[in-house]
């Protein structure tokens, strides 16, 4: 039988080699201090010589005019959206809201690739709201790992569901009153279609970038792409419209703390290639920079 002391010893003992074991399991290689893999690529350092790309989305010829959306199905989204429009052509004064533009790739001063570097997400989640039976936004960027915030602000059930083709398939019930649902994707992919099971309209495009360079136009058709470093780089617009969504491309040279700018248009021609009758997207519309090979 051990005495109290001895036992006392023993306890201090093996707490002691507890700490030591965990303090030698905190030091992580180098390199992997972000969480990342090993082989990841290099922080882009902040010089304060970043510019930002910025411009206007136009919509050429006689905008698709929103049509209402039958609710009946279910009677609180009548009642709390009596006049649900859809949100597929959102078109204001010649301008085009809802369009994904984000940098694809690039050359910076150095020579040194955009692709070639890592980033962390943001802290901060992004936040989808289920509110009026719609979503809110409509579009919206975050990168790969940056949190989702996803809210049902409506008296009835949502489901909703994300679509990837290179993150697995999420798919969750929210009732109403219920907290937030948190969801993260690991994988860059433009973009991520989100419809409701609940409600067959609602229709949601996540865009999951590396990077944090992306933005998505305004109701008057503007978007600024902020902190991007000097260089020359292919610019991509995305919107949902057509077949299985379009995008334009640009090449945007940002100098030292000045501004690249990237005026899209689309057109009457994008809208009557075809609908969106599938939410599957092409394969060429994902990001080559999410992609290891
Ligand atoms: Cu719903």
């Amino acid at each position: 039988m051990l005495s109290k002391r001895a036992r006392l010893w023993l306890g201090l003992i093996a707490a002691a080699s507890l700490l030591s074991l965990a303090s030698s399991c905190s030091k992580t290689p180098e390199g992997n201090d972000n969480g990342g893999p090993d082989k990841a690529g290099k922080v882009l350092a902040v010089t304060g010589n970043e510019g930002t790309v910025s411009g206007k989305i136009s919509f050429t010829g006689a905008a698709p005019e929103a049509k209402k959306i039958d609710t009946s199905a279910d009677a609180a989204c009548t009642s709390k959206s009596p006049n649900l429009m859809t949100e597929d052509w959102a078109v204001k004064d010649g301008k085009l809201a809802n369009t994904f533009v984000y940098i694809k790739d690039g050359t910076l001063a150095d020579n040194s690739k955009i692709g070639d570097y890592t980033f962390t997400a943001p802290t901060a989640a992004v936040v989808l709201d289920q509110n009026g039976c719609h979503y809110k936004p409509h579009v919206l960027g975050v990168v790969v790992n940056q949190e989702i915030s996803i809210t049902n602000s409506d008296p009835t059930t949502h489901n909703i569901h994300f679509m990837p083709a290179n993150n697995p398939d999420w798919n969750q019930s929210q009732v109403n009153g219920a907290q937030a649902l948190s969801h993260k994707l690991a994988h860059a992919e433009v973009l991520v279609p989100v419809k409701c099971n609940q409600h067959p309209w609602m229709k949601s495009y996540v865009g999951v970038m590396k990077h944090p360079f992306f933005a998505v136009s305004g109701e008057d058709g503007s978007f600024t792409i902020k902190g991007v470093p000097p260089g020359k780089y292919t610019v991509v617009a995305w919107h949902e419209g057509g077949a299985k969504g379009t995008e334009k491309t640009m090449e945007v040279t940002v100098p030292a703390k000045g501004a690249g700018t990237a005026d899209f248009s689309f057109g009457a021609s994008a809208a009557l290639s075809g609908q969106p009758s599938s939410l599957q997207m092409m394969p060429a519309l994902e990001v080559p920079m999410g992609m290891k090979h």
